[in-house]
């Protein structure tokens, strides 16, 4: 069997037999001619059929048909791509069982969004929706790139634990082996766990928060981006490293998967050279909160999102200085008044895209933080055993990636960019 030509080398296969495989995306059949486009990982070709039995066979394969097709690559300037195939033989490799439920040809998928979760299956296939995965990928691939370049090591640690790591409310519990033990609502403990080990750690995997509430910006698993690392001086070196990061995942975007954002118009962000960051007692003051007031509200963020972007020209805004009231026991408070701590968010397009910070890292003060919120350090025994044998000071970060997506593509609900999302109503696909 001749070996396969993608559509993306077929412009350069002009003038030799070839043979593509891939879906039928779309037939054209006018009078004289049937125009099929055939679309594979790398994009589209156009085959044209002017043989009667062929243009017969083609107007029985369906859209969708996975095939594989022989024919002649003919430049042609009328052509997408300046090349199609001409005089084809057809091979059905797999008809459709059904009609589908959607059309994949057309330019923009025309469905509701249940619809397009529904038949996720189906629907990830549509270019549009292929494109804002691929994005999702290259960003995936910054990150790694990026702290592999910088002495990190990933890491896998459990999904499966016994306690909360970020808050006792938001956790699944589930029955293991006869006790309870919860899916994990991030990598934190270990992560810092692990810092003790290589000093500078990163892990891309699931979390899962049992979030009671139906919002455009919560999932009940996404994929968390976490990083930490030793030997840091506070928190405004988390920000830093997070700054780089950022920027290689934006370039990496660029560099893999540029056809992508080429095709969904998407504004790729500049990544400053310095993240302003503002203090969250500013904060507040700027957006007009009461000064005791605990957190930011979305409106808040969305606030400050347009402040950065006018006075600062950055999509990027750190708040640091969070109230310790607000923020998991394990957060370094700020040395100068322990109300306020050496953690931040980071917003990208006025939303919250990270949390990261600094960590306490003297058992004596895990006991004292915990005590104090009431909390029993028994509870902790592994991962206070582990700030016992001289932690260095640390910090780290989490990015959620299917918000990241959202907002560098602009897309009002994070559903869109969830491969199969999982929320209060949906366990399917
Ligand atoms: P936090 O709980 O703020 O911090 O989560 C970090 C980032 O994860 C994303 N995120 C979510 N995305 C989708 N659905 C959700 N339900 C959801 N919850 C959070 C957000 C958020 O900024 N251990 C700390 C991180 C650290 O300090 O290193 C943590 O998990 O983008």
């Amino acid at each position: 069997m001749m070996s396969r030509t993608l559509c993306a080398e077929l412009p350069a296969a002009a003038g030799r037999p070839v043979t593509l495989a891939g879906w039928i995306h779309r037939r054209r059949q006018l009078a004289a001619v049937t125009f099929v486009v055939i679309r594979d990982r790398t994009g589209q070709s156009q085959v044209v059929v002017t043989d009667p039995a062929v243009r017969e066979q083609v107007s029985a394969l369906p859209e969708e048909t996975a095939v594989r097709v022989t024919g002649t690559a003919l430049a042609n300037p009328k052509a997408p791509g300046g090349v199609e195939v001409v005089e084809p033989s057809i091979h059905p490799l797999c008809a459709p069982a059904r009609q589908q439920p959607v059309d994949l040809w057309r330019p923009t998928l025309r469905a509701t969004l249940p619809t397009v979760l529904d038949h996720a299956g189906l629907t990830w296939r549509h270019p549009g929706r292929q494109a804002v995965w691929r994005i999702a990928a290259a960003s995936l691939a910054g990150f790694r790139e990026h702290l592999d370049g910088n002495g990190f090591t990933e890491v896998a640690t459990p999904k499966i634990v016994g306690q909360s790591t970020e808050s006792g409310a938001n956790v699944f519990p589930l029955d293991y082996f006869g006790s309870t033990a919860y899916l994990a609502q991030s990598p934190q403990l270990y992560k810092q766990m692990l810092v003790g080990v290589f000093e500078r750690v990163y892990e891309i995997g699931p979390v899962f928060r049992a979030e009671p509430h139906d919002t455009a910006r919560h999932l009940a698993q996404y994929t968390s981006l976490d990083a930490e690392f030793g030997f840091v001086t506070d928190h405004r070196d988390v920000i830093e490293l997070l700054r780089g990061t950022l920027a290689a995942m934006v370039e990496r975007i660029a560099e893999r998967a540029g056809a992508s954002v080429e095709m969904l118009g998407a504004r790729l962000p500049v990544v400053p050279e310095r993240i302003p960051v503002l203090h969250f007692r500013a904060a507040l003051e700027l957006v007009g909160a009461a000064p005791d007031e605990p957190d930011l509200a979305p409106e808040h963020e969305r606030f400050l999102g347009e402040w950065a972007k006018t006075t600062h020209d950055s999509d990027f805004l750190a708040v640091e200085g969070y109230p310790a009231v607000k923020r998991p026991f394990y957060t370094h408070p700020q040395p100068d008044d322990p109300r306020w701590t050496n953690s931040f968010d980071l917003l990208f397009r006025g939303l919250e895209l990270v949390t990261g910070g600094q960590r306490l890292h003297n058992h004596a003060d895990y006991l004292a933080a915990l005590t104090a919120r009431g909390q029993d350090p028994a509870d902790y025994g592994p991962y206070l055993a582990a700030m016992e044998y001289g932690m260095p000071p640390h910090g780290g970060f989490a990015l959620g990636l299917e918000r990241w997506v959202a907002r560098l593509l602009e897309i009002e609900n994070i559903r869109y960019t969830t491969l199969f999302p999982r929320d209060l109503h949906r366990l399917q696909p």
